[in-house]
């Protein structure tokens, strides 16, 4: 038995006040305008953050879904070079609407952007977004300074998916399995697995409407926390062999050689953080890791008491209070030194 979740009785109420505390924190004048500017459109240009993560790709997919059910021309993609969807996310559906950022109209007439403060996060697509007529611009990063001509802004809200899922019932769309698979996506993999503090009862509401459709929780969590190859491993154990405890903060690195020596791929090194902000003797966490162009892509995680976002952002990065992150071409001696001093630590 499928649950019928087109009935209007499942719907929110009032969607308005579905992304947080108080509600309404989007004007409707600017709702009004996003579905304007989005029904006047043939095509619809969606884009996302690079390396995209579930709540990037999944927000981005389910939009997708609906646009084209609606008869839009519907392109989607995110600016890394080379393209690949990241191992975590292939289950998601709706992967067959990606194209590669070459086939990116290269002056949209509408670009929405999923989950992505900045023109720069939206890496080798940055430049075709600034080009376009209209951009919308989901998003819930507290960092977004409102770039593009309209933004759909929440910083209250837990995920960009809780906005999209607005969207779609504005846009009249109703949720499948399919489309709520991906929002589901975005859901859990902004409130870690509900264990956030941003895991309001509206969290919980978008989830029931979620899971309402008949979705597997059980595989979607195995997909995205709890699987990954042999040689994840032996880098981990790497990782953790060089961990340092220095006042209250814990750090570790990986290195390409690394990664290498097993041939794991850059992408596979995003759990790490979350075994080494564990520790109970620190309050933040950072683990640099580096890419393959050999920058530094530096994660960053804070139990509460201090806002990493203010100190990633002074550093040239963004995100979240208790999770943000940056780019360093600096040595690694140099970028903790960096750190530490914005923690007020040096
Ligand atoms: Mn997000």
């Amino acid at each position: 038995m499928t649950p019928d979740v087109r009935d209007r009785a499942d719907r929110p109420a009032r969607v308005e006040s579905h992304n947080g505390v108080g509600g309404g924190a989007i004007p409707e004048s600017d709702w009004n305008r996003a579905l304007h500017l989005i029904k006047q459109a043939d095509e619809v240009a969606l884009v996302c953050h690079v390396t995209p993560d579930g709540d990037a790709l999944g927000s981005m997919l389910a939009v997708a879904f609906v646009l084209r059910s609606m008869g839009k021309r519907v392109v989607a993609s995110f600016g890394d070079q080379p393209f690949a969807v990241p191992r975590l996310l292939r289950f998601l559906p709706g992967q067959e609407m990606l194209v590669p950022p070459a086939e990116f109209p290269v002056a949209p007439e509408l670009v929405i952007s999923f989950d992505s403060s900045t023109f720069e996060r939206l890496g080798m697509l940055g430049d075709n977004t600034a080009r376009a007529r209209e951009v919308i611009v989901v998003d819930h990063h507290p960092s977004n300074a409102g770039f593009g001509t309209l933004g759909i802004i929440d910083a209250k809200a837990a995920a960009t998916a809780m906005l999209a899922e607005q969207l779609i019932y504005r846009l009249g769309g109703r949720l499948d399995r399919d489309i709520a698979t991906c929002l589901y996506a975005g859901l859990v993999t902004d409130t870690g697995s509900f264990r956030h503090s941003s895991t309001t009862p509206a969290v919980h509401q978008m989830a029931a409407r979620l899971v309402a459709t008949g979705l597997r929780t059980d595989e979607i969590a195995r997909e995205l926390w709890d699987r990954s190859p042999f040689s994840y491993l032996k880098v981990l154990a790497a990782a953790l062999d060089r961990v340092k405890l220095e006042g209250g903060l814990v750090w570790t690195y990986v290195t390409r050689v690394d990664r290498a020596a097993y041939g794991l791929p850059y992408a596979e090194l995003e759990g790490i953080i979350d075994i080494v902000r564990r520790t109970d003797e620190a309050e933040v966490a950072v683990v640099l890791k580096e890419d393959d162009q050999g920058a530094w892509q530096v994660s960053t995680r804070s139990k509460g008491t201090v806002d990493v976002a203010a100190a990633c952002a002074a550093l040239g990065g963004g995100g979240h209070h208790n999770a943000a992150g940056y780019t360093s071409h600096a040595t690694v001696e140099e970028t903790m030194a960096a750190f530490k001093r914005e923690l007020g630590m040096a």
